[in-house]
C-alpha cells in the first residue's frame, strides 16, 4: 500500500543557491521523507537577508508547512527593532480541491484601487480561485495579535514574507510611509519610499519605518475578503494601551505601491541584453486553463531533455508573457528583472520570485548559470497552478 500524500514531505529553502541535492524537490532532487523518516539538509548560504523554506510537496504548504529565516549580514545597517513577519492564510481545504478542479466559486480579492482590478477583463475568474478560513501574521489573527510596542525615535526593520499560495498582498502600516530596502533578500538598487507594498506569492520585502510621534497604529494586509480586517497587528508607544488604533482605508487609490518599474526606474523602448541562451516561457493554458508553460503540457523530463540540449554554462535570458498575475519563481539563482512590460529597467533588480502582470505582462529575467550543476525548477508560485502542471526544468549539463 502506498504512502498516503500527506505523510511524505521535503523542505525547499526557496530562492536559495546551493547544492542541487540540498534543494528538497521530490523526485527531482530527492525522494519525500517518509512520516518518521529523516532527511539531513546541510549547505552554506551564500545569499543573506530574508529567506523562507516550504514543503515542496502536494499540499503541506497549504497545510502550513513553512517558515523564515534570515541569513545576517553583517554589513548590514542595524535596526532599533528587527522583525519576521509571515503574512499567511489558512485555506479552506475543500476549496482547494474545487480549486484543482477549476470549479471553485471562491471570489477573487484584489483590493479596490489596486492594478489587478483596474486591469481585470471579466473572463479572469477562472474558478481556480481558493477561499480561506483566516487571516493571519505570525500564527495570529487580530484582534488576537499581541500588540508591538514601539518608541520615538526608533528606526523598525518589517520583513515581510507572503506566504498565501495563491494571492498577491498588499500591505500598510497606517499613518506611516514604508521605506522599502530589499526584495526577496536582495538589496534593491536603492530604496523606495511607498504608501504601500505589492507582495507576491513567495516574495518577500524588508520595508523600514521611524516612530516620530505617539500613537497606534495597524500594520495590515489588504484583500476585498469580508475577513481580511484579520491581517493585522498593532504598533504602539507606551501610553497607547487603550487608544484604538489607527486602521488603514480600504482602497489603495492614490497611493504609491511599490513596483519593479518604479524600484528599477523602468524606461521606454527595451533591446534584450547579451545572452548565451535566451528563452521564453508563455504562461497560460492547462486542463483547466491554468497549468502550462508553452502552451502544451509538459512532462517535466521530456521538457528537461529540450533542455539539456540547448542548455550550457553562461548568460541568460529568460522572458515570460503571462495570461493572469503569476508569481513565477526560480529555484537555486538569483535573477536580475532587466525589463518588465517591455519597458527596460535602468537599475534591474535581484529576485528569485518575480510577478507578472496579467493579460498579457511580460517581464524579463537576466541570470547567469553559475549555479550548483543540476535540475532546477522554474514554475510559478501559485500552488494550485504548479500543481496542474505550471512547472519546468534549467537543467545544468555537466
Ligand atoms: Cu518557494
Amino acid at each position: 500500500m502506498s504512502t498516503p500524500a500527506s505523510d511524505l514531505g521535503t523542505i525547499h529553502w526557496h530562492g536559495m543557491i546551493l547544492p542541487n541535492a540540498m534543494d528538497g524537490v521530490e523526485y527531482v532532487t530527492q525522494a519525500p521523507v517518509p512520516h518518521g523518516g529523516e532527511f539531513a539538509y546541510e549547505f552554506t548560504p551564500r545569499q543573506s537577508g530574508t529567506r523562507w523554506y516550504h514543503d515542496h510537496f502536494g499540499e503541506q504548504q497549504m497545510r502550513g508547512l513553512f517558515g523564515m529565516f534570515v541569513v545576517d549580514d553583517p554589513r548590514d545597517e542595524p535596526a532599533d527593532l528587527d522583525l519576521a513577519l509571515v503574512f499567511h492564510d489558512v485555506p479552506d481545504l475543500p476549496s482547494v480541491e474545487s480549486a484543482m478542479a477549476g470549479r471553485s466559486r471562491a471570489p477573487m480579492v484584489d483590493p479596490l484601487g489596486s492594478r489587478e482590478l483596474r486591469e481585470m477583463s471579466a473572463d479572469d475568474k477562472m474558478g481556480d480561485e481558493v477561499a480561506y478560513l483566516a487571516h493571519c501574521i505570525n500564527g495570529n489573527a487580530y484582534p488576537n495579535a499581541p500588540p508591538i510596542s514601539v518608541a520615538i525615535g526608533q528606526r523598525i526593520r518589517l520583513r515581510i514574507l507572503n506566504a498565501n499560495p495563491t494571492q498577491t498582498r498588499y500591505v500598510r502600516l497606517a499613518g506611516h510611509r514604508l521605506l522599502v530596502t530589499h526584495g526577496d533578500g536582495n538589496p534593491l538598487p536603492r530604496p523606495v519610499m511607498v504608501d504601500a507594498l505589492r507582495v507576491g506569492v513567495g516574495e518577500r520585502y524588508d520595508a523600514w519605518f521611524e516612530v516620530r510621534r505617539s500613537g497606534s497604529w495597524l500594520l495590515q494586509g489588504l484583500s476585498a475578503e469580508p475577513t481580511a480586517f484579520e491581517q493585522a497587528v498593532v504598533f504602539r508607544t507606551e501610553g497607547m494601551e487603550t487608544q484604538s488604533p489607527q486602521g488603514v482605508p480600504e482602497s489603495l487609490d492614490g497611493l504609491e505601491v511599490f513596483d519593479y518599474a518604479g524600484a528599477g526606474d523602468a524606461r521606454a523602448g527595451w533591446v534584450p541584453p547579451f545572452a548565451d541562451v535566451s528563452m521564453r516561457f508563455t504562461l497560460a493554458g492547462g486542463a483547466h486553463g491554468f497549468g502550462e508553460m508553452d502552451d502544451r503540457r509538459k512532462d517535466v523530463a521530456a521538457h528537461a531533455e529540450d533542455l539539456r540540449a540547448s542548455w550550457g554554462p553562461g548568460a541568460v535570458g529568460v522572458q515570460e508573457r503571462d495570461a493572469y498575475g503569476a508569481p513565477a519563481a526560480l529555484h537555486g539563482h538569483d535573477f536580475a528583472i532587466v525589463a518588465v512590460d517591455g519597458k527596460r529597467l535602468r537599475r534591474p533588480i535581484l529576485k528569485d520570485t518575480s510577478l507578472v502582470r496579467a493579460n498579457g505582462g511580460t517581464i524579463a529575467w537576466s541570470l547567469d548559470a553559475d549555479s550548483p550543476s543540476g535540475r532546477w525548477l522554474l514554475h510559478c508560485h501559485n500552488q494550485i497552478h504548479m500543481m496542474d502542471g505550471m512547472m519546468t526544468e534549467l537543467v545544468y549539463l555537466d
